[in-house]
């Protein structure tokens, strides 16, 4: 029962984050400059052209890795003393044993910068309280441990001397030490909490000290937000703005504001976001220090979700969890290495550059700069012809990034095509440098999905598709284990054949193709009849369950061939799907695949 009780609680935090990105997927996740909130101003230039961030999770809680009493707890570690209801005066004892005495801030700062990470987000205050620096506010601070050194001063310092901006995340509702704070119902009463003085005692006040003593600041990442009207939060930027007016806020300041926009852990929205906006990822699955979680996401894997995101115009903020001793762990230093090298060879389609105008291709996306295309290539097609559509300007060279070989290509109408090498530079992302003149325009959006026998696979993601009648096309966000967060678009609400999802296709060549539906469907709703259409033909199939869903339990998907095709012509087609009667929710369909069936034997 406890447990609903938390996830409840987290779920009601969280919703507000995610009730304000979903209305932004109602005009499928672009958010233009009339609807968003944020908006680019000068302040936040140096913010996108970043790119690259690193996260820092570090308190008591790095002490416990996931541990208490003998028992390990899965999942985010800094949220040991809520999950095992550790009482404050236990929780508290921590703090005589903190002596993190290998810390050396500018080894941290070091690794961030040869990463090519450049700017810093460290906590300050995580939900547990604990004030990681010198705070007179509260002495549940780092001051009165063992150490007795302010490391936030001493990364202040070091980022200065590095020109890496520092930024401080600040938990400024939820803290699980005082009577007042937000989240704590083991150790006091939940609706006898008067939030409002915990604001003015400790959370306004620890703000202002942060804003004040650690010189200029790039951020404050504010998280989880709570207990404040919409007034009385712009009151609490308002102060902050008085005392460092360039000194950004996350949107988890709360109700829609701050300066950009933070989309859920781990979460990359659908498409192009055009306002500056951040996703933020664990390195492994937790936050805080996690001794035994060793889920670390390869060099490639960072490689390929930076420009994902970047892609669409976006930061990514990775974090690591540095242990009790003050060390970084080997794994996440090793990664942010190798990642940094990447960088230092192609980091010129990364920083600096605004989101791709040519939809993602099966061999990958681009990035733009005024007089260069980026060609962002992590599947070599299989002849070696690289179809770009969507160029509408006079491309004048092309050529590889990181070893500036010049390469073949051919121009007609809106296509470009370039020969590759058999083999090329690098298995993560070969850049492409398209040099051209004229103002490219958008074609992310209208573009038709391509399929091309090249790939093995193509993949078309439902927000490439148009909704008709009851059909949504909306985020959903589920978890496999505690503040694990999984999220992704699907196509729901299908009930009725008027509830459908077209997808508009270009077949690259004439072949032989299966089509694929990856889908969740609960038990209840399998077993009822589907239908896709395509070049003329109907193909019926019947759903298969792929169990229940809540969302305190994973959302499993399957993948079910329903059409084997034969394309006779290249060029434009629809892919049309619907339920066959009225009924319940035909299922939550994530992407279609489709593959190429070569009978060459
Ligand atoms: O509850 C926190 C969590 O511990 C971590 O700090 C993440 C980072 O984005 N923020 C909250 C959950 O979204």
């Amino acid at each position: 029962m406890k447990n609903l009780k938390q996830l409840f609680l987290i779920l009601a935090i969280l919703f507000p984050i995610g009730t304000y990105i979903n209305a932004q997927y109602k005009a499928k996740g672009i958010i233009d400059k009339t609807t968003s909130k944020q908006q680019e101003t000068p302040k936040t230039q140096w913010f996108q052209n970043a790119k690259f961030g690193l996260f820092i999770h570090w308190g008591l809680y790095s002490i416990l890795g996931g541990e208490w009493n003998g028992k390990r707890y899965y999942g985010s570690s800094e949220w040991i003393m809520n999950r095992a209801k550790i009482p404050v005066v236990e929780y508290s004892k921590l703090a005589q044993q903190f002596n993190p005495v290998k810390f050396n801030a500018a080894e941290w700062v070091k690794i961030a910068k040869e990463a090519g990470m450049k700017y810093i987000v460290i906590t300050a205050k995580h939900h547990d309280g604990f004030a990681m620096f010198d705070s007179k506010v509260s002495d549940f601070n780092i001051m009165h441990t063992p150490f007795h050194r302010d490391p936030l001063k001493e990364l202040s310092v070091a980022c200065q001397k590095n020109n890496i901006k520092l930024g401080f995340y600040y938990s400024q509702f939820l803290d699980w030490h005082e009577p007042n704070g937000g989240g704590n119902d083991w150790d006091f009463v939940e609706k006898n909490k008067d939030y409002k003085s915990y604001y003015q005692s400790k959370s306004i006040p620890q703000i202002k000290e942060l804003l004040s003593n650690y010189g200029p600041l790039g951020l404050i990442w504010f998280d989880m937000p709570g207990g404040l009207s919409k007034e009385e939060t712009q009151a609490l930027i308002d102060t902050a703005r008085r005392l460092q007016p360039n000194c950004l806020f996350s949107s988890r300041v709360g109700h829609g504001l701050g300066d950009f926009l933070d989309f859920g852990d781990s979460e990359v929205p659908a498409t192009v976001i055009k306002e500056p906006w951040e996703a933020i990822f664990t390195h492994n699955d937790s936050w805080g220090y996690l001794k035994f979680d060793f889920n670390f996401k390869t060099p490639s894997e960072i490689i390929r979700l930076l420009t994902n995101i970047v892609s669409k115009g976006g930061n990514l903020m990775l974090n690591v969890g540095p242990k009790a001793d003050g060390t970084i762990p080997e794994e996440s230093i090793k990664c942010l290495l190798s990642v940094g090298k990447w960088l230092k060879i192609n980091g010129k389609a990364i920083y600096g550059t605004t989101y791709g105008p040519i939809a993602p291709q099966p061999w990958g996306v681009t990035t733009l700069k005024p007089d260069k295309l980026f060609l962002h290539v992590m599947l070599r097609p299989k002849n070696g012809d690289l179809i770009v559509p969507g160029v509408n300007v006079k491309v004048k060279k092309v050529w590889f990034l990181s070893n500036m070989k010049s390469l073949n290509w051919k121009q007609n109408q809106q296509m470009l095509k370039v020969k590759l090498p058999l083999v090329l530079p690098d298995d993560a992302n070969s850049v492409i440098v398209v040099e051209y003149t004229g103002k490219i325009s958008d074609s992310y959006i209208d573009a038709p999905s391509v399929i091309s026998p090249q790939f093995n696979e193509c993949n078309l993601d439902v927000i490439k598709a148009k909704p008709t009648g009851n059909t949504k096309i909306e985020p959903i966000t589920y978890s496999f284990y505690f503040g694990v967060w999984k999220h992704t678009t699907c196509a729901t609400m299908m009930q009725s054949p008027s509830d459908s999802l077209i997808y508009n296709v270009e077949f690259a060549e004439p072949g032989d193709y299966k089509i694929i539906l990856e889908y969740s469907c609960p038990i209840e709703n399998s077993k009822q009849e589907g239908l896709l259409q395509v070049g003329g033909q109907k193909f019926y199939f019947e759903t298969l369950s792929t169990g229940n869903y809540d969302v305190s339990r994973p959302l499993m998907f399957i993948q079910q061939s329903v059409a084997m095709i034969t394309v006779r012509k290249a060029g434009l087609q629809t892919i049309k799907i619907s339920p066959v009667n009225e009924g319940k929710e035909l299922f939550k369909l994530r992407r279609i695949i489709v593959k190429p069936v070569e009978y060459k034997f």
